[in-house]
């Protein structure tokens, strides 16, 4: 298993800026102190998408954080990521594993206790769960139970962590359960200030859970 920090992880959402603010955001949330940081991009061409990649990569080399690229894996391989993260209709996570090698980490989307010890028995490194509540981030998902959250965390050895609408304020009831960290697209992308807001979400996650 590898040693992977999940515990404040920071996945983006370019669409509402330009490139340059978009980037200065970026830099301001790793000054802030995330632990991991996925690039997500729905819209963008192949292109358009590995280049941006490098230029967070670039960034996120400088803070010593590793970046995920989400959904693809072609993008990851070219601009050299440190690892990916696959949705349940995404590549299956057997099949990049045996694309990748073992030292790609590979995060996998699990809603259930089967897709969990699937995607932990394929290779994935940790499992991202939810949502946990309505987000306003753009994204096919549904509901995931603090419930479910807690029997996924029992059921695998590998890292987990809650995401979905999450925020300092409100992550109260992951007490107790087993996670290893919690994942935010809108609470730190759309801060005014996004180093600032890494800084009280961590606060919140040490004093709240624990973690
Ligand atoms: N998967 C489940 S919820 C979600 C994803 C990608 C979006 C989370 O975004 P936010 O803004 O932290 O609610
Ligand atoms: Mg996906």
């Amino acid at each position: 298993m590898k040693d992977l920090n999940t515990r404040i992880y920071f996945i983006t959402d370019s669409t509402p800026y330009t490139e340059k603010e978009f980037l200065s955001r970026v830099g301001s949330a790793l000054a802030g102190g995330v632990d991991l940081i996925q690039l997500r991009e729905k819209e963008r061409t192949t292109r358009e998408y590995i280049d941006l990649a490098q230029k967070v990569h670039a960034l996120a080399k400088q803070y010593n954080v590793p970046l995920i690229i989400d959904d693809r894996i072609d993008v990851a391989l070219a601009a050299h990521t440190e690892g990916v993260h696959l949705g349940q209709s995404d590549m299956p996570v057997k099949t990049a594993r045996e694309i990748l090698g073992d030292d790609i980490i590979i995060g996998a989307t699990a809603k259930t206790v089967e897709q969990a010890l699937e995607a932990f028995e394929q290779g994935a490194d940790y499992l991202g769960v939810g949502a946990i509540y309505p987000t306003t981030t753009k994204v096919k998902t549904v509901l995931t139970s603090t419930q479910m959250l807690d029997k996924i965390c029992k059921a695998v050895p590998i890292p987990v962590n809650a995401i979905g609408g999450l925020n300092k304020d409100n992550i109260d009831v992951l007490k107790g359960i087993g996670i290893s960290g919690i994942c935010a697209v809108s609470a730190i992308m759309k801060a005014p200030d996004p180093e600032n807001a890494v800084k009280e979400l961590s606060q919140a996650v040490k004093d709240k859970l624990g973690i």
